[in-house]
């Protein structure tokens, strides 16, 4: 991320956007913060034509269409602005990401919501107890990391807690993920258990926390890094709340290096420009056994004789209960959360 743009070009400036409320982007280049507004032409895909590259006026536009995304600027987008003076600028660009967290936006319109560009590490938060564990939205949080590519790894709260059956019980599931590769926290805010141990996870990377809401995600945010307290409690915003464009995120510096995001009160998270045919896909632990069914491709993983998932699981290589999660997620690709 090159913070100092100003040094090579005087008129191309750029930065990151580290918080946002609807319609405002706050953009830190190097130790200035920029309040931005985005350009209409963000908003826009410049359609040219693609026959032909060597005719006259190609580089001209043929057509315009909106674009297909609730917000075009995303928490951790470098962009290029222009500074309009006191503090104040528009922003004309967004850089290439490296990677981006979507999600299909809740509404009858297919719109993809990117909630976290460039994230290096997306981590469900699901509470041991009181609300319960919701496996099956942390299923859909895992799936859409690896649908959009980024490392993920899970963060259980409030181990404090469960009573010694439950915590039997919960130590299954945490062993299953960590078969299938994924790490697993265990944390108590109170007592502090398991944060340090996020905090090294966290150091030098960009994360994002998602998870419903009252898992304890500001708690665990407040925790990892004490005297964030009343900045973190003024994010309480519901991402799901009045029109899309009304999120209000943003990315809170930590101590030791990097970033993380909370995310708060989204109601639904459906995966965004994923063929439910290739669910199996995001499974890592279902994926080997996709096309290896007697019915390949075809076989929809349920009755069908010699299916190699179901094989896999009678053999205990797919657990149930994230078989079950896989077949949700295939048939209701958007969950709301109840
Ligand atoms: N006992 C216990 N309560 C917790 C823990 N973490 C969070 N909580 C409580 O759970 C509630 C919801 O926490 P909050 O951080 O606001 O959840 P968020 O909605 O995911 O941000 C609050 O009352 C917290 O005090 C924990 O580790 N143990
Ligand atoms: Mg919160
Ligand atoms: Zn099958």
């Amino acid at each position: 991320m090159s913070l100092n743009a100003f040094d090579t070009h005087p008129l191309v400036l750029s930065g990151i956007v580290f918080k946002k409320s609807t319609g405002i982007y706050h953009v830190r280049s190097g130790e200035r913060v920029v309040t931005c507004a985005i350009s209409n032409r963000l908003r826009k895909v410049l359609i040219y034509p693609i026959a032909d590259r060597s005719s006259i006026g190609h580089h001209r536009v043929v057509d315009i269409e909106d674009i297909h995304m609730v917000d075009p600027v995303a928490i951790g987008d470098e962009v290029v602005y222009t500074d309009a003076g006191e503090g104040s600028g528009l922003i004309t660009e967004v850089r290439p990401r490296r990677t981006q967290l979507t999600r299909r936006a809740p509404g009858p319109k297919p719109l993809e919501q990117v909630i976290v560009a460039n994230v290096d590490v997306v981590i469900p938060v699901v509470s041991g107890a009181q609300p319960k564990p919701r496996w099956g939205m942390i299923d859909r949080y895992l799936a859409s990391a690896e649908s959009c590519g980024v490392a993920a790894m899970v963060c259980v709260t409030k181990i404090d807690l469960l009573r010694k059956h439950q915590m039997d019980e919960l130590m299954e599931v945490v062993e299953d993920y960590r078969r299938i590769g994924y790490a697993v926290l265990l944390t108590n805010s109170s007592t502090g258990d398991g944060i340090e141990a996020l905090r090294e996870k966290l150091t030098g990377k960009l994360s994002a926390l998602v998870g419903m809401s009252g898992v304890g995600k500001t708690t665990l945010l407040n925790a990892v890094q004490p005297g964030l307290g009343l900045r973190v409690s003024a994010v309480n915003v519901m991402l799901d709340k009045g029109r899309h464009t009304t999120t209000n995120l943003e990315m809170f510096p930590l101590d030791g290096g990097g970033y993380i995001v909370d995310t708060p009160g989204m109601k639904t998270f459906g995966l965004w420009d994923t063929d439910m045919d290739d669910v199996g896909l995001l499974f890592p632990e279902i994926a080997p056994f996709v096309g290896q069914c007697k019915f390949g491709l075809d076989c929809q993983h349920q009755t069908e004789p010699g299916c190699a998932v179901k094989a896999a699981m009678e053999r205990g290589e797919i657990s149930g209960r994230r078989y079950r999660n896989y077949l949700s997620i295939r048939d209701q690709p958007t969950a709301e959360l109840k």
